[in-house]
């Protein structure tokens, strides 16, 4: 699916200016988060430029109230509202909200309104239906036993037409050659996930989650996982220091089950999307707080895996209690370089009360003399490893 592109790097740094947002032919240039420990640092000083391999692709969380086109008006009494659990090529499964799974394909007037999307519904959109001609739900008021999970919505009891798509908030979204495919609609929070040991807790890797996450305001949670493995004591500082940040974080388990009653009451009634590098547990996690959905966990070999579920970025699970969650696989680098420095440093939220205190308005908090931030760092009022992703993201932008 991606393709692999050889660019020029930027052959300077020099100081970028402030409130330039970056070119499209910037934004479009992402690297991949499993090479971020060595390709990215990559700087070079004043030399000529140098290639790269890069992958054009990139995530990004938004709130902006995006929607697939104007609202057309519809007939509310014809029409069942729902929500969109998974695309499946042209088809989508929605789910009523009296709990009966539709296949269902999208009007035309709603594709010819929505021109530079992608994707014209998403997994988590709050539609309207109609059911196709004839079609009709049972009277019967019993939870319908919808098949847990159709490979093709043909298979569905129901079909039926999305009429239209409400206007969309907290939103995951993959840009490809700016190109914006949404991946998750309406999303009220997001997990980080992060494992103390296999794969080993990387902290800046923490630092540029909650950076995007910040940038879209979406409710951020972080769950520090695989504490089984390790000594809890030893994450107290961070712990503390991601609290002080405003940032909820949880000691989980999947494996002594720690922390995951309180995972479950976070995810109840919610969207929620559990994202984080591959390895470190997040279907584990979501197997712990409703054992039923038997997600495929990595250890699980493809021969044994026959017939299990396997699920993809774009999946929304039901939850028993309420809410759903969206599992995705290994996440690519979240995507905060269309961002400007003066923005980056407002994503540090710990750097703003230092911020305004630089001699220069416009300081990078780099090199310049009589900055308060790196003053700040000194004195340990900020912490060196987040001052340090802060300089890698920053760096990391070009
Ligand atoms: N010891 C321990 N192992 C875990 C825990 N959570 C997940 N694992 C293991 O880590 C591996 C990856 O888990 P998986 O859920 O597939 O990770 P995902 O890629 O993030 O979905 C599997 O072998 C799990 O058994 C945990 O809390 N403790
Ligand atoms: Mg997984
Ligand atoms: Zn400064």
């Amino acid at each position: 699916m991606k393709r692999k592109i050889r660019v020029d790097l930027k052959k300077n740094r020099s100081k970028p200016a402030r409130d330039k947002t970056w070119t499209r032919g910037f934004q479009d240039h992402h690297f991949e988060e499993e090479s971020t420990d060595h390709g990215e640092r990559v700087r070079t000083k004043g030399e000529l430029s140098r290639k790269r391999t890069i992958l054009q692709d990139s995530l990004q969380l938004t709130n902006d109230s995006t929607t697939a086109g104007e609202l057309p008006a519809i007939d509310k009494e014809a029409c069942f509202p729902g929500r969109v659990l998974r695309i499946h090529g042209l088809f989508s499964v929605v789910e009523t909200d009296d709990g009966h799974q539709v296949g269902c394909t999208v009007r035309r007037l709603l594709k010819t309104l929505a021109t530079d999307a992608r994707n014209v519904v998403a997994a988590g959109d709050r539609v309207w239906i109609r059911l196709v001609k004839g079609e009709k739900f049972p009277e019967s008021t019993e939870t319908i036993q919808a098949p847990a999970r159709a490979q093709n919505p043909s298979e569905l009891p129901f079909h039926g037409v999305i009429y239209r798509i409400e206007n969309r908030h907290g939103v995951l979204k993959r840009s490809v050659r700016g190109k914006e495919h949404v991946l998750v609609a309406n999303l009220d929070q997001v997990f980080f996930v992060v494992s103390v040991v296999e794969p080993e807790l990387k902290v800046h890797l923490v630092d540029r989650y909650l950076a995007a996450a910040n940038r879209s305001g979406i409710p951020t949670i972080v769950c520090l996982n695989k504490i089984d493995l390790a000594n809890a004591g030893n994450y107290q500082r961070l712990v503390g220091g991601l609290e002080r940040l405003g940032v909820e974080v949880l000691l989980t388990s999947a494996k002594s089950n720690l922390g995951i009653r309180r995972l479950g009451e976070l995810v109840q009634g919610k969207l929620s999307a559990f994202s984080g590098q591959s390895g470190v547990g997040k279907s584990s996690l979501l197997n712990a707080i409703e054992p039923g959905l038997a997600l495929k966990v990595r250890e699980v070999s493809e021969v044994n895996a026959k017939g299990k579920h396997t699920t993809t970025a774009n999946d929304l699970i039901r939850l028993k209690k309420g809410g759903w969650v969206a599992d995705t696989p290994g996440m690519r680098q979240f995507d905060i370089w269309q961002t400007t420095a003066g923005e980056l440093e407002g994503l540090f939220t710990d750097f703003r009360p230092f911020v305004s205190l630089c001699v220069f308005p416009d300081c990078t908090h780099t090199h310049e003399t009589r900055c308060a931030v790196r003053g700040a760092v000194d004195r340990r009022l900020i912490h060196a490893s987040r001052y340090h992703s802060y300089l890698g993201l920053l760096e990391g932008r070009e």
